[in-house]
């Protein structure tokens, strides 16, 4: 125990271990650095004497390095041996050059130690005996998981096999993990039946610009530095993709990088960015653009909420009028621009009318980003955005009016442009094809009594999901009817419990729920099986970031417990599975779970991302497909925390050498290389919703806050986070709630046709009257629980998008006594 220090931080000494690890929360994927040492030791103060080579025997100068008591950690391995550890941001990483945001300064903390903030994570397997949770070992996990899914397969066939599984980048995924889960479900079990994590069929967050030829990320970090004008729809980027915008945005914003980085037209002298938010609240990110770049080159574009169709159409309307637009690049390089022009057209009076925005700022916001300049050139305008509208009012026609815009003024493959997704979690994706031939809402069909077993993969349905209410209500019931019949099987076999959970399900309306996470979480007050899972830094992974940055996270620690990186699990699940068959005389079947002998996740990646590839990068060979398979953890471990950029071009020596941005040869991703232009139809809101909106009074907004990541797995059990939001924080106009007679932490409940929840009150000055905002996917107020079951053609919904009433439910003296209700915007 004799460094487990409070008062100070222990330094890493010279010879501690040192390893790379990106950030596994945020798309962004900051790189950072792992030192492990003996606990029993401690690096000295003079440069020389630590691993950081800081000097601390002198006050050290700002900024020189971020460290604190959050970045270390003291944990236990397998043999008993304590190791301190310290997970500092990478000053050489070009993605946060040592930045480190709230939620990645506290990887090491949220590294398991027993005593620790991540005590509570699963060890082994656990198995709902009917009244309790116990553990049991893999094997016996594996035989009842394995039993019950052949039984359902050869009864039932693979539609009866449900599945909600993560299909991203960063910790719960990984090209390791997406690829195990994803070979598991569909070349060896082969069911359509799986929804992603984050929507409710298995589909795409971005239909309409991959039909038009334009890939989702498309540019470089840097390009934020050399646009003229960063034009940021649905966003919020200061909060959920923090250092992006902190050390690409900013610095053009302020001026700081002009002259290093932008590279000018002839005759030009460089100037620092303007930049256009699209987003019907006033954000952290709006207040802080102001600062930083001044109140005169920030456009706020407060929009009524779900009517960015219409800005864009009128947008587009406004600069084909201007004779704004790049006919050379349309003519040579598009297809269905006349089209568009007819369809998505869209005058100032009308857009002005949908949008809520004046026609001056509309036309402002138009010679920001489209007026060609004195030069004759066009401004290079990059098209950021994230869940805004890809859960905004119809995903596909926003997308459509937008890529539309971005096209015809050629806002794509050039310096400093880009239309590109901000994202949310890191990429990780490579699967064999889906086995289905529609789009299948899985979420209705659980609700309609479908299916016999649902594996909840590295999800939270019931934080996360839409009219997650009623999804909840029925899921619990027909679990529970698993529950009841498990508890009455005493004494049995596994061979027996699977026959009466098969019949619970089959003939009782039963469904069996696993689930494979780090924690129990909230499923586990329904599920019947958890199976423990590893994240990175206790296993070896890959993920490529918003730039398609590909790093490798080495694995530097033992998982708690039996814990496995998922990739090992489905490779446990379909070899059990290969067992069953061959003893039941099955070869044919047998084949189908065969190419799972995985020893590790690397074995995983060489099979998956190296050997299969990723979709629309093609199937890997050596004449002009993916080049993936160049891309070896040895490779990568070199490559370090700057990584490589996808696709990989090409070796030299032992650097590989990536992609900076897509499309600079005007060849796009359709069989004749043009972009398409896509007719975008301005239609108002859905019926469903627009029905809300006509009986409810408030908007109730959705989304995220910066010191809390996703459904808050890890930051529930940390009193920094836990402390300030017992309850999701709900914004609210201060007049509103003087009306309703709420004040700042009351309770209030809010509901509407869909469900209802309660939220914790935060009354703030620039909250509009109407409009909320209320924290989303959190352990206690479930926001998806007033999102309507709308979904668009593809099945994407519209989590942002719902209306409620509000009513004041009473008072938690405590939350007053101890939380601060101080506006948190930066003001
Ligand atoms: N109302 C509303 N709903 C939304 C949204 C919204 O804006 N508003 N946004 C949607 C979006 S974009 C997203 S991404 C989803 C998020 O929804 P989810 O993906 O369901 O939520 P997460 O918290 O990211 O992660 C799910 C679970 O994975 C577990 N986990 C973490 N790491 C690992 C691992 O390595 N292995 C395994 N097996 N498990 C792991 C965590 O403990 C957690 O329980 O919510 C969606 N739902
Ligand atoms: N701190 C933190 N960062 C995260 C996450 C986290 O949980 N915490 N999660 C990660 C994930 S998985 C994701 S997907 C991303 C999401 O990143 P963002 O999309 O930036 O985050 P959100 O808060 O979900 O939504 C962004 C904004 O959409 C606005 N909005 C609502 N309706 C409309 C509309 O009709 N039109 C427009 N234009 N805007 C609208 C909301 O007011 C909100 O400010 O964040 C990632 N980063
Ligand atoms: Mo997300």
């Amino acid at each position: 125990m004799s460094t487990n220090i409070n008062d100070r931080i222990a330094l890493p000494p010279k010879d501690a271990q040192k390893s790379n690890m990106t950030c596994h929360f945020c798309i962004v994927g900051c790189g950072y650095h792992v030192y492990k040492w003996d606990s029993n030791k401690e690096g000295g103060r003079p440069a020389s004497q630590n691993a950081l080579g800081v000097d601390f025997t002198k006050q050290v100068p700002p900024m020189a390095i971020t460290m604190t008591k959050a970045m270390t950690n003291t944990i236990t391995d397998k043999s008993g041996k304590r190791w301190n550890i310290m997970v500092v941001p990478d000053k050489e990483c070009v993605v946060n050059s040592g930045l480190s945001s709230t939620r990645g300064g506290k990887m090491a903390s949220y590294m398991y130690a027993h005593d620790g903030i991540g005590k509570e994570r699963l060890k082994n397997p656990r198995i709902f005996r009917g009244d309790q949770w116990l553990d049991t070992g893999w094997d016996n996990a594996m035989a009842l998981y394995a039993g019950l899914t052949k039984k359902i397969l050869d009864n039932d066939g693979p539609n009866a096999l449900f599945y909600d599984c993560f299909d991203h980048g960063g910790a719960g995924g990984g090209f390791e993990n997406t690829w195990g889960t994803g070979k598991l479900m569909f070349s060896a079990l082969q069911t359509p039946m799986v929804r992603i994590h984050n929507r409710p069929a298995y589909n795409s967050e971005c239909h309409a610009t991959r039909e038009m030829g334009v890939g989702e990320l498309n540019n470089s970090y840097e390009d934020a530095q050399l646009a003229d004008t960063i034009f940021c729809t649905g966003a919020n980027p200061y909060e959920t993709q923090s250092n992006y915008f902190l050390n690409h945005w900013v610095p053009n914003l302020s001026g700081s990088t002009v002259d290093k980085k932008k590279q000018r037209f002839p005759g030009e002298t460089a100037t620092a960015a303007k930049v256009i938010i699209v987003d019907p609240r006033r954000t952290a990110t709006v207040a802080i653009c102001e600062q930083v770049a001044g109140k005169d080159n920030v456009l706020h574009l407060d929009i009524e909420p779900g009517s960015d169709t219409a800005l864009f159409n009128t947008l587009f309307t406004y600069v084909v009028e201007q004779g704004w637009h790049d006919k050379e690049f349309i003519a040579k390089h598009t297809r269905g621009f006349d089209d568009a022009v007819k369809t998505n057209r869209m005058s100032m009076e009308d857009g002005a009318k949908a949008t809520g925005i004046p026609v001056a700022k509309l036309r402002q916001a138009a010679e920001w980003a489209y007026k060609p300049k004195a030069s004759g050139h066009r401004p290079r305008t990059f098209h950021p955005y994230e869940k805004g509208i890809i859960w905004g009012n119809d995903n596909y026609v926003i997308q459509s009016a937008l890529v539309s815009l971005v096209l015809a003024t050629q806002n794509v493959g050039r310096r400093g442009t880009g239309v590109c997704r901000l994202g949310g979690h890191q990429e990780g994706y490579t699967r064999p094809p889906y086995p289905g031939d529609k789009k299948i809402y899985i979420d209705q069909e659980v609700i309609n009594g479908k299916g016999l077993m649902y594996t909840l993969w590295g999800t939270n349905p019931f934080q996360t999901t839409l009219n997650a209410e009623q999804h909840r209500l029925v899921l619990s019931k027909r679990a529970k009817i698993v529950n009841e019949a498990i508890a009455k099987a005493r004494g049995v076999s596994t061979e027996q419990m699977v026959d009466v959970i098969y019949d619970a399900c089959k003939n009782k309306g039963g469904m069996f729920i696993a689930a494979m996470n780090l924690y129990p979480t909230m499923i586990a007050e329904e599920a019947h099986l958890l199976l423990p899972a590893a994240h990175p830094g206790e296993m070896n992974l890959t993920s490529m970031n918003g730039e398609r940055r590909l790093r490798l996270s080495e694995k530097f620690m033992d998982a708690p417990g039996s814990a496995k990186p998922d990739c090992l699990i489905a490779a446990d699940i379909a070899n059990a599975l290969k067992a069953l068959y061959l003893k039941d005389n099955k070869p044919d079947m047998a084949k189908r779970f065969e190419g799972f002998d995985w020893k590790t996740e690397e074995d995983a990646f060489n099979d998956g991302f190296r050997r299969a590839g990723r979709p629309g990068v093609g199937p890997i060979d050596s004449q002009g497909g993916d080049t993936g398979y160049m891309a070896t953890y040895a490779l990568l471990r070199k490559a370090g925390n700057n990584g490589v950029q996808l696709p990989i071009q090409r070796v030299e020596g032992e650097k590989l050498i990536g992609t900076e941005i897509h499309y600079a040869d005007g060849k796009f991703d359709t069989k004749d290389g043009r972009a398409e232009f896509k007719p975008a139809p301005w239609n108002g809101l859905p019926k469903p919703v627009a029905d809300q909106k006509a009986k409810h009074k408030y908007w109730i907004n959705g989304g995220r806050a910066n010191e809390v990541w996703q459904t808050a797995y890890h930051d529930q059990y940390n009193a920094f986070v836990r402390d300030r939001i017992p309850l999701a924080f709900i914004e609210m106009n201060m007049d509103d709630a003087k009306q309703l007679g709420v004040a700042a932490g009351d309770v209030i409940e809010v509901y509407n046709d869909f469900g209802s929840t309660y939220a914790m009150a935060y009354p703030i000055k620039s909250a509009k009257p109407g409009h909320t905002f209320m924290l989303f996917g959190y352990i206690k107020g479930v926001h998806g629980n007033v999102v309507t079951s709308w979904v668009d053609r593809n099945v994407i919904p519209y989590y942002k998008g719902t209306w409620g009433s509000i009513r004041r439910v009473g008072t938690v003296e405590d939350y007053k006594a101890t939380l601060s209700f101080k506006d948190r915007h930066f003001a």
